[in-house]
């Protein structure tokens, strides 16, 4: 696994990207609350424990980047810069959300910061960023894309055909794999044979890395590095960033089939412990680590409070933005 030293970051790009870390933590954890109070219809995906992988990457990301994620993706999305309020008025289903309600958790999708979107289906999006990295190759735009799949998708059709064409175009895409060491309920090993997952890069002409997931510095390294190689023309990178869900695969998942102790080792490593521990390397007080925690609560309940407020779509609109009008 590779490691990372705090010289390629600032103690203010860190504690940026300490309170992005938080934002999203918090709105998770409202959303579960949401989700056991009955105000979201459908199901939720959380992702707390796997926030250094999305804020890692997008630190690393410019304007005119793009991302595609999972339904595991509310992280991914806010990341890049999605609006806390929008974000969270979309998993009410409300008028206001960034897909007008219509998408809900699994589907976050903000296009004026280049989240493409969120696809329930696993493996679907690959092809999709390996196509916007097309498009960015042929229009000389020099954009990267990434793309942020999980474990289980690594043993999807789709995987490998977006791998295999991106590298031998040597597309500018950023295959970012989170593997968090479960699909569903099943431990990697009951479903894969070789778990080092980066390892299949080199079937498809690329280098691969193996990062730790929970060190936003480490992922922020690793994540440039990949992101110039793929502007200067020489071609995609896979990302294998080793990770943990803090909780269950969905809100209907306890959780129960985990070996004791598993959860409290990862707890111990959380994100957010780790940043404020490479922060202090840095030489931050404890007392600015705080208050980015403190700024990042506030921010995040006043924007669930406007979501909460704003108002339900009116019926006649129900199939407005469904196709395309042309
Ligand atoms: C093509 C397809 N097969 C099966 C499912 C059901 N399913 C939803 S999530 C999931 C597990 C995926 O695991 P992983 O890729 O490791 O992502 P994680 O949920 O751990 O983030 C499965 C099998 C699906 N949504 N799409
Ligand atoms: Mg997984």
């Amino acid at each position: 696994m590779t490691t990372a030293t705090t010289d390629s970051v600032t103690v203010e790009q860190l504690l940026g990207m300490q309170r992005r870390m938080h934002e999203i933590r918090f709105f998770e954890d409202i959303t579960k609350d949401w989700f056991s109070r009955s105000l979201v219809r459908g199901s939720t995906h959380l992702g707390q424990g796997q926030e250094a992988v999305s804020v890692g990457v997008a630190s690393a990301l410019r304007a005119g980047d793009t991302t595609t994620c999972t339904y595991r993706g509310h992280a991914t999305v806010l990341a890049q810069g999605a609006p806390l309020d929008r974000a969270f008025a979309e998993i009410l289903g409300k008028e206001q959300g960034l897909c007008r309600g219509k998408g809900g958790s699994m589907h976050l999708t903000d296009l004026s910061v280049g989240a493409l979107g969120s696809f329930a289906i696993v493996g679907a999006h690959l092809p999709v960023s390996t196509g916007a990295a097309w498009a960015a190759q042929l229009l000389g735009t020099g954009a990267v894309s990434a793309t942020f799949f999980g474990d289980g998708a690594a043993n999807i059709g789709t995987f490998h055909e977006a791998m295999n064409l991106a590298g031998v175009w040597k597309l500018p895409v950023l295959f970012v794999l989170e593997n968090n060491l479960y699909g569903e309920y099943s431990p990697i090993a009951t479903t894969t044979a070789n778990t080092r997952l980066s390892d299949r890069a080199a079937g498809y002409g690329m280098p691969g890395v193996r990062v730790d997931g929970n060190d936003v510095v480490a992922v922020l390294d690793a994540a440039a590095h990949a992101a110039e190689r793929a502007r200067a023309g020489e071609g995609p990178t896979l990302m294998e960033a080793m990770t943990y869900r803090q909780s269950g695969h969905s809100r209907s998942d306890p959780a129960t089939y985990r070996p004791a102790g598993e959860l409290d080792a990862w707890l111990a490593r959380d994100p957010l412990l780790v940043c404020a521990g490479r922060l202090r390397e840095l030489g931050a007080a404890d007392a600015e680590i705080d208050a980015v925690r403190e700024e990042a609560e506030k921010t995040v309940h006043e924007a669930a409070e406007r979501a909460l407020s704003w108002s339900e779509p009116a019926a006649d609109s129900r199939f407005d933005d469904v196709w395309e009008n042309r």
